[in-house]
């Protein structure tokens, strides 16, 4: 029995030897010391022996048990070892390589006109106030005092999803939400996309950019709308521009205007940007129609408010000089990274 044991032992090292993996490690330790072991079935057997033989037998057996464990555990350390090292080996990085080039984004110019229209009119006192882009005809046209037979309820003007519902055509919606839920004194700019179903050309593109403005108080005049307009004129063309207003039709406003800047290029001289003329159409503004309040709970005997709205595209298009407001949708890096 003895001779077995020994015999055992020398088999299991070479076994344990063979090994690479710990699958196969663990296939040799069930082959000896497993339930159904080579050693365990000789262990079995040890019923059979004398009394004086069983502890020196059983001694030897737990000398071998002991020494197949033993190298087992330190082959299974070598194993790991070796595995770690052929890891490491295979995820050596090369410091002296080149590095792969990135290549950087950059903020898009309406976007970086949008920030800065923020800028100028936030450090004003007012706050930005976004709202849905999907809008109801009551918000879009009806609040805003827009006759039944106005030509932009028209199919051909607008994008109606059903009956009631469109995309929004301005961004004035916003302001009808905020006056009916604010009170005043209220002093808010709402930028955002707007949609109109126009055929794109280097003017038009079905989807663009605008920016409302609305301050509603008491004693609001349209002094305080030209001040404000001049001030936002100055910042955002340079101070050295003037405005004028021109008397327009708005249905949400009364009186209502059109304000021109002083062209920004030749200084009101006269250039090909300004055709000539020395001005450029700047913004649509006027004082809120007391129907546009009254739609919205504001007395119009006690408070008054002036609105203005502007193509955020547009103005980007003349500070810039881009001649073709399709260039802003084709997302183009050779065109973007100009600006
Ligand atoms: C414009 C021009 C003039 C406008 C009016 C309102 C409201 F909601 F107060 F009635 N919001 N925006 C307005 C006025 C918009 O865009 C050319």
């Amino acid at each position: 029995m003895q001779e077995e044991l020994k015999n055992i032992e020398s088999c299991a090292i070479e076994d344990i030897k063979n090994t690479n993996t710990s699958e196969e490690i663990d296939k040799v330790r069930v082959k000896y010391l497993g339930k159904k072991g080579e050693l365990t079935k000789v262990l079995r057997g040890m019923g059979k022996l004398s009394s004086e033989q069983r502890p020196i037998i059983g001694k030897i057996a737990n000398i071998v048990r002991e020494n197949i464990e033993q190298s087992i555990v330190s082959r299974i350390n070598n194993i790991k070892q070796e595995e770690l090292n052929n890891r490491l080996k295979g995820e050596v990085i090369d410091v002296t390589m080149p590095g792969q080039k990135i290549t950087l984004g950059k903020k898009h110019p309406i976007t970086q006109s949008m920030d800065d229209l923020i800028g100028i009119f936030t450090k004003m006192g007012f706050k930005v106030v976004e709202g849905p882009e999907v809008e109801s005809v009551y918000y879009n046209f009806e609040a805003l005092n827009a006759a039944k037979n106005h030509p932009s309820r028209d199919m051909s003007d607008t994008f109606y999803i059903d009956e009631n519902t469109i995309l929004r055509t301005q961004t004035s919606p916003v302001q009808v939400r905020t006056m009916e839920k604010t009170k005043p004194p209220i002093r808010i700019i709402s930028p955002g996309r707007c949609f109109r179903n126009d055929t794109p050309d280097a003017t038009h593109t079905p989807m663009f950019h605008q920016l409302e403005g609305l301050v509603v108080d008491k004693g609001i005049t349209l002094g305080d709308l030209k001040g404000t307009l001049e001030v936002f004129a100055k910042y955002f063309f340079g101070s050295q521009t003037k405005i004028k207003f021109r008397p327009h039709y708005f249905p949400f406003t009364e009186p209502s205007a059109e304000v021109d800047a002083t062209c920004f290029k030749c200084v009101g001289k006269g250039c090909s940007l300004c055709k000539g003329s020395g001005w450029i159409e700047l913004l649509g503004a006027g004082m809120v129609h007391p129907n546009v309040l009254k739609n919205c709970n504001i007395d119009p005997e006690i408070y008054s408010g002036f609105a203005f709205g502007m193509g955020i595209d547009r103005l980007t298009m003349m500070k810039y000089g881009i001649d073709d407001i399709r260039l802003f949708y084709e997302n183009d890096m050779r065109f973007l990274n100009q600006f």
